[in-house]
């Protein structure tokens, strides 16, 4: 078959809704945009480990430390899975992690602003996550089967992640009014971060076209973007708590929130190393980066499987 054929052949399979396999012909942007938005995707599990890691020795109480440690644990193994799915494209995990620490990798924009107090937690669990979930529900319709397995059972853990911060920010609203005005706070800071997580305007966005073309996204920036504000603006009202936006209001004609647009040349500074926090992200993640050097070079060596009596 000829190039054209090949690739006419993989855009119909790709259009009936067939996944494309690892060791299935794939053109070569196809590929990379892969890799690039997967890579992207783990670095950003990885990352945003921290902001709310820093809690976990002032979680108040046991019951809330538990669940703040699984839920953290449980990034860590998002971003293991979502590695070995890029590694499947053929780019190995350490020229991964090199650019993440580089500074060369991008990862969410989101994990780059500070977790100044308890309720951040709960509005990174409640807000970030349901962001997250509504994103990479979309993105386990797309079409490279192991992308999409992982992000099958990524969103199931994402799901119980919402609950432990819906959970954490209805005791803050129910609370002392100093507890209320904390999570009103942190909604009011998290609130166009998280609208800027799911990429630039459509208009404005570079891969969005072809990605839809080849199904690596089935929706849109502004479609995900929509959908997270119809989703969650009922449920911060539903808690008497405010959306910091006053032209947020629902639109009986289109059957949408209408909401003013986040600035979009901070989510160009913040993605590309000028956000409040990043220099302290890579530098955290360096530190733990290096400080875990001798257990993977334990594991690396070959036949003992780590044991050092042979
Ligand atoms: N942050 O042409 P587009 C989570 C970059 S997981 C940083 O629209 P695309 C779980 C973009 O990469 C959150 N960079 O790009 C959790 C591109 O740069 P490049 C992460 C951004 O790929 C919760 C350029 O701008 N999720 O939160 C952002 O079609 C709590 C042009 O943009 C994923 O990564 C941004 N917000 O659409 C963990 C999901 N937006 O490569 C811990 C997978 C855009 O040309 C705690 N990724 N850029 O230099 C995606 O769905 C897509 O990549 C988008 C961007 C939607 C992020």
């Amino acid at each position: 078959m000829t190039e054209d054929q090949k690739l006419a052949e993989f855009e119909a399979r790709v259009a009936r809704g067939d996944k494309v396999e690892p060791g299935d012909w794939m053109p070569e942007e196809y590929r990379k945009n892969l890799i690039r938005m997967i890579g992207q995707h783990a670095h950003s599990e990885i990352v945003g480990q921290l902001p709310e890691g820093k809690w976990i020795p002032y979680a108040p109480g046991f019951r809330r430390k538990l669940t703040l440690i699984a839920k953290v644990q449980d990034e860590a193994g998002h971003g293991q899975l979502l590695y070995r799915a890029a590694e499947t494209l053929g780019k190995s995990r350490e020229e991964m992690l090199e650019e993440l620490l580089s500074g060369k990798a991008k990862y969410s924009n989101v994990f780059n602003y500070p977790t100044p107090t308890w309720a951040d937690v709960g509005v990174i669990g409640w807000l970030v996550d349901t962001a997250a979930v509504i994103n990479q529900s979309m993105l386990a319709q797309g079409s490279y089967g192991p992308y999409a397995r992982a992000m099958k059972r990524i969103c199931y853990e994402e799901s119980f992640h919402i609950k432990q911060g819906y959970d954490a920010v209805v005791a803050l609203a129910r609370g002392t009014p100093e507890q209320r005005a904390m999570a009103q706070d942190a909604i009011n800071r998290w609130w166009y971060p998280t609208l800027m997580m799911s990429g630039p305007p459509d208009a404005m966005s570079e891969h969005t076209a072809r990605a839809m073309k080849w199904r690596i996204k089935t929706k849109t920036n502004d479609q995900v973007r929509q959908e997270f504000v119809d989703h969650i603006v009922p449920q911060i009202r539903a808690l008497g708590l405010d959306v910091p936006d006053p032209d947020c209001r629902y639109d009986e004609t289109t059957g949408h929130y209408r909401f003013t647009p986040p600035d979009w040349e901070e989510l160009k500074r913040v993605v590309n190393g000028d956000g409040p926090m990043n220099k302290e992200r890579i530098a955290v993640r360096k530190k733990a980066h290096e400080e875990g050097r001798w257990v993977r070079e334990a594991l690396a060596v070959k036949g003992t499987g780590g044991n050092s009596k042979s």
